[in-house]
């Protein structure tokens, strides 16, 4: 252990430590920008400086480790003034336009001037702003980019992509896309992680809210929106509702006050995906197709850009079955419209999400009979959401639980996990063993498969199932994903069955979620899921009522050829 002075307070921290751990420990949070745990510990802001008595040089507190007896100091003018220099450097090449920018409010480097008592910019810099093709899922603004690293190191250490580096030198170093490629020409999986974690407005979603809106405008839209797993547990910290007050129940009373026609929950079509998914994988299995590499799950569109882009031979091992996004918009661009009179065009069909890959999944095209669009016409994510009931000016205290609209009103808590690392692979689980035993598991029987934290990413387990040995994993985020990937084609690992999510945690850890820098609430809102899960009246997808009746009226059964038609896809195309 290591004993220092830090603000006239004794401290006793564990040797290797940084300063600004051993602040942490005794209640002092020392300012930053770029510093990310594990991730960014570069100190490139300079922001995090402290005097250490003794030193002539001010040195920074999250790179540099505690000795013993270290006299520091966090907060002396000396520090405050060497801080507020930094700051206002960093001011001087940044595009101030606070009023517009997306992060106004969630911005640290807003709140650190603020803090800092910066009331003017010194000196106001031509900014050179990069050419962007703003039509990306994407979004970068380089004249508000702090040039703080992080967006390199995150694709770099927690996704594996390198789509971000370096260029030029001195006072011209910039971030851009590697290789002189332009976005769109770059592997970027649009996991979002980088905008995730950027401390300011430099990265954002591309925003497809007046889309949303010209659609509830228009008289000849039926405006028909479903809301994933993920955001229920997510949305409340951007609008100051509890956990257990914010519900699934209140976002769709907020989308009908907003006029919005239909709302649902797509853990009703995570069930649909289970049953499309659950007997596709016991075909397969059967089949002896997956003796060599696993089926892996399909449902994460950041998952399947990356697999398309890193490993194209592993595409055929992917499930055929749309993610319950798509299918849900297939299903209300045909039989919900059917019902309702309407014909597929008249149906605008919404998907709100934590993700921004959505993004671009939407543009699959759907054939129905012939050519009918899209299956999903537009994705916002929840930060969308979120600032569409902040323009309507919509009190959060004030909404209701209302249930979701007829036709898809059930969804069990299986659907429900999907949002969580784990949650797909278990819910099929659930599914599989109802399959091949003729009756149900426990259901909470393949708990394991469930990912407390992040600390390999994977989580796997053997199960026998009336004689069938299944070997399965979990994984989440697309670094630890590529180690199992490469373990699994050195035969170092065997799998049968292995789900993918792009994002740390899971879709509840989605590029599209709150923002909270230097927060991860990842595995946070992904118990959050579970405690849903468990206090579900219904906890099997393959006891979903209203998926038994879209088989009935519909479908016929799950994998028939008209589900093959407009609940699969095929990955290649
Ligand atoms: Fe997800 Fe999914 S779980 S991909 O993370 O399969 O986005 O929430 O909606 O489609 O259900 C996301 C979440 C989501 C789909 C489902
Ligand atoms: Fe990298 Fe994900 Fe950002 Fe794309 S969205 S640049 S893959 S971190």
């Amino acid at each position: 252990m290591v004993n220092l002075i830090i603000d006239n307070t004794r401290v006793t921290v564990s040797e290797g430590a940084t300063i600004m751990q051993a602040a942490k420990s005794i209640g002092i949070e020392i300012p930053h920008l770029c510093y990310l745990k594990d991730l960014n510990e570069i100190a490139a802001c300079r922001v995090c400086v402290v005097e250490v008595e003794g030193k002539n040089k001010l040195i920074t507190a999250c790179n540099n480790v505690v000795e013993e007896n270290m006299v520091v100091f966090t907060n002396s003018p000396k520090v405050m003034l060497d801080r507020m220099r930094t700051v206002q450097m960093i001011l001087s090449q940044h595009d101030c336009k606070c009023a517009t920018c997306i992060r106004s409010g969630n911005c640290s480097l807003q709140k650190l001037s603020n803090d800092l008592n910066i009331q003017n910019i010194l000196y106001e810099e031509n900014l050179e702003c990069q050419a962007w093709d703003n039509s990306f899922p994407l979004i970068r603004d380089s004249k508000k980019c702090i040039k703080c690293m992080r967006c390199i190191q995150v694709c770099d250490k927690m996704q594996s992509l390198n789509i971000w580096e370096l260029e030029g030198t001195g006072a011209r170093t910039t971030v851009n896309i590697s290789g002189s490629r332009t976005i769109a020409e770059s592997d970027c999986s649009l996991c979002g992680q980088c905008i995730t974690h950027c401390p300011v407005g430099a990265l954002k979603e591309r925003d497809d809210t007046s889309k949303l809106w010209e659609a509830i405008v228009s008289k000849d839209k039926v405006v028909v929106v479903q809301v994933a797993p993920a955001v229920r547990t997510a949305w409340g910290e951007e609008v100051g509702l509890d956990l257990q007050d914010a519900t699934v129940n209140k976002i769709f009373d907020a989308l009908k006050k907003i006029g919005v026609d239909y709302v649902f929950d797509t853990a009703y079509s995570a069930d649909l995906t289970i049953m499309e998914e659950a007997n596709e994988f016991l075909d397969r299995f059967k089949s002896g197709e997956l003796e060599d590499r696993p089926m892996f799950t399909s449902c994460c569109p950041g998952w399947l850009r990356f697999i398309k882009g890193q490993y194209p031979h592993l595409v055929p091992q992917l499930s055929t079955a749309k993610s319950p996004m798509q299918m849900f918009g297939s299903v209300m661009k045909t039989y919900f419209s059917e019902q309702i009179g309407k014909k597929p065009e008249d149906i605008y069909s919404v998907a709100v999400m934590p993700c921004l890959a959505k993004k671009g999944e939407r543009e699959m095209e759907l054939f129905y009979v012939e050519y009918a669009g899209h299956d999903t016409d537009c994705v916002i994510t929840t930060r969308e959401l979120v600032r569409m009931l902040r323009a309507a000016h919509i009190n959060p205290k004030t909404l209701k639980d209302i249930e979701p609209d007829k036709l898809f009103e059930q969804s069990s808590g299986a659907g429900v996990i999907f949002g969580a690392t784990g949650g797909v692979m278990e819910a099929a689980l659930r599914t599989a063993y109802y399959t091949i035993v003729g009756e149900n598991c426990a259901p909470d029987a393949f708990e394991v498969v469930r990912a407390e934290s992040q600390d390999t990413g994977v989580s796997e387990a053997s199960f026998n199932l009336n004689g069938i040995d299944l070997k399965i994993a979990a994984v989440s985020g697309l670094g630890n994903a590529r180690r199992l990937i490469e373990d699994i084609e050195r035969g170092d690992k065997k799998y049968d069955f292995v789900e993918v999510m792009a994002c740390p945690g899971g879709c509840v850890g989605g590029g599209g979620q709150p923002i909270h820098d230097g927060d991860e609430l990842a595995f946070e809102r992904g118990k959050n899921l579970y405690f849903i899960d468990k206090n579900a009246q219904l906890r099997y997808s393959h006891e979903n009522e209203d998926v038994k009746a879209l088989y009935e009226n519909y479908f016929e059964k799950p994998n028939s050829h008209k589900a093959h038609m407009l609940l699969h896809t095929d990955h290649n195309s």
